[in-house]
């Protein structure tokens, strides 16, 4: 390593005095204007990672559904999935060194993971449509340079094409082509096989049609390019593409979610099928209004809910040894969970928030469902699921079970199993909506969602708030529990939990109750307890 290099270049991109970040639950996030120091230094992080690993690790600048000022970082390991844990610390660690301290820190981390400097290095490049994110991937790219590290800059990409990237350059295009026109053509070819084996869309008009709010993000360039591949029944609607307002200002999937009313600069008709995207494109809701102006959110758990009603169909006929599961966070409505255990008997698990739990449980099984409410999620196939249906789907004589293993076939196409990706998770849906020939309100009525509220509020510190029972309970401050079970005596139905953010400097609280008032009214109970 060339330490003088990096003691010349290093001061170009200070570190705030005093200034400590934490890697968090989607990297670093914070306002854009005090990433610089470690978007340079998550270049050499990166760098260090790809030799460890002998793999391509990629690199995304974005900080997803947070307002334009923020920014972040994230790193992606090598087939596609979230940074390993111990890296994670790395992260922090070099992120919060001093200049001084720089090169202790780097000579550490390459002796505890053995990292062989002669070894090579690519790192993979991508960034949302945030007006601080091309100076500070040219940050990262600065930090691979003096590290004399290869790289290849993909520009403007949502999170999931990123994760995509990886994987297909990993596992030698195994899982794709690592290029925009692979990723694009991949899914096209899945969706359009799927479309082909729907009989008649729902509407009874012959082309479905879908109104995407793209949070003035990515989403709408990326819609846009890959537009043409569509096939000529399914006609999509782009509103808030950023060429008008700021990114995820009063729009977007998680403002569509936590305030549960439309975004702005979408018009909407009644009975008509919407889904608003988030700033990265990684996460996507539902929703729509009915004829008495009644605003319905179709958010994570009942996408969840459809593909696994979708895929059990599938596999009962295709192999029936092969086990689903969904997983679920404590944000999954709790009707949900109802309905996929009671009524699909469909093994279910809670797991803490963060796509890197969820992920990680559902690798366990055959076919592991996850979503986190607010729209995020996948489905994986096991290596075994996956050989078990393209054999059938090759050689199974019997007409409907080869034509469900073709189908399943084309949903292991079509589903990004990097990482939950909106774009990918559209198509799915729109898929499945078209083949069972369902309507939204159709697919709304599957279960009715329990009255629920989000909220959150700042603290001194939220780290004093520890929990357990995967995030349903805390065990720090004293007290602070038996406050809350009190409070969720007194409603019906009724359930809450708190717990500190991994990207926003607060405590979230969720509650849950038999009407809006009194999820309401629970949630700010506790909100106030937890004060
Ligand atoms: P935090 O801030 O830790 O609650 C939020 C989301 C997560 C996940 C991450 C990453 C909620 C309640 N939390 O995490 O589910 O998506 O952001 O983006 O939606
Ligand atoms: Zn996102």
């Amino acid at each position: 390593m060339d330490f003088e290099a990096i003691k010349k270049c290093s001061p170009l991109h200070p570190k705030p005095a005093g200034l400590a970040l934490q890697y968090g639950t989607a990297g670093f996030r914070t306002k854009a204007e005090r990433l610089d120091h470690v978007m340079f230094r998550m270049g050499f992080l990166a760098v260090l990672r790809s030799k460890a690993t002998a793999a391509t690790i990629g690199v995304m600048v974005t900080a997803s559904h947070n307002p334009e000022e923020d920014n972040g970082v994230k790193l992606i390991d090598p087939h596609g999935e979230m940074l390993h844990p111990l890296w994670e610390e790395y992260a922090t660690q070099l992120a919060n060194a001093e200049e001084q301290e720089l090169q202790k820190v780097m000579t550490e981390i390459c002796q505890k993971e053995a990292v062989d400097l002669h070894k090579d290095s690519l790192v993979f490049i991508g960034r949302d449509t945030r007006p601080s994110s091309k100076k500070l991937s040219q940050s990262v790219i600065d930090g691979i340079f003096i590290l004399g590290g290869q790289y290849h800059d993909y520009g403007l990409v949502t999170t999931p094409q990123l994760h995509y990237m990886v994987c297909c350059q990993n596992t030698q295009g195994q899982y794709g082509k690592a290029t925009l026109e692979g990723y694009y053509q991949k899914l096209a070819k899945a969706f359009v096989e799927l479309i082909k084996q729907a009989n008649s869309p729902s509407s009874g008009d012959s082309q479905r049609h879908l109104k995407i709010d793209c949070a003035n993000g990515i989403g709408a360039l990326k819609l846009m390019e890959m537009e043409r591949y569509f096939p000529k029944e399914v006609l999509i609607h782009l509103y808030n593409d950023g060429t008008k307002e700021k990114l995820n200002h009063l729009c977007g999937a998680d403002y569509v979610k936590v305030h549960q009313k439309p975004p702005r600069g979408l018009d909407m008709k009644p009975n008509e099928r919407c889904c608003s995207l988030d700033g990265d494109a990684d996460r996507i809701v539902y929703y729509y209004k009915d004829t008495t102006d009644h605003f319905h959110l179709i958010d994570g758990d009942k996408i969840a809910t459809l593909i696994s009603i979708f895929l059990k169909e599938l596999l009962v006929k295709v192999e029936q040894t092969l086990k689903m599961a969904v997983v679920q966070t404590a944000y999954a409505n709790g009707s949900s969970t109802r309905y996929l255990e009671e009524t699909m008997k469909v093994p279910v698990h809670c797991v803490k928030t963060g796509v890197k739990h969820l992920h990680h449980k559902a690798q366990e099984f055959d076919v592991g469902v996850y979503f986190e409410a607010n729209g995020h999620g996948t489905v994986l196939f096991s290596k075994a699921a996956e050989t078990k249906i393209r054999q059938v789907a090759k050689e199974e004589k019997d007409d409907e079970i080869r034509e469900a293993a073709k189908m399943l076939e084309n949903m292991i196409d079509l589903i990004n199993q990097t990482i939950g990706d909106a774009i990918s998770d559209m198509l799915v849906i729109e898929a499945i909506l078209a083949l069972k020939g369902f309507t939204v309100q159709q697919w709304d009525a599957i279960y009715t969602d329990l009255p629920n509220r989000l909220l959150k509020v700042q603290v001194a510190d939220r780290q004093v708030i520890g929990t357990t029972d995967a995030e349903r309970r805390v065990v720090a401050p004293p007290g602070l529990q038996e406050k809350i079970d009190a409070l969720v005596k007194k409603y019906k139905s009724s359930r809450a939990f708190v717990r500190p953010s991994g990207t926003e400097d607060i405590v979230r609280i969720y509650a849950e109750a038999d009407t809006q008032e009194n999820a309401d009214a629970l949630a700010h109970e506790v909100s106030l307890a937890v004060y």
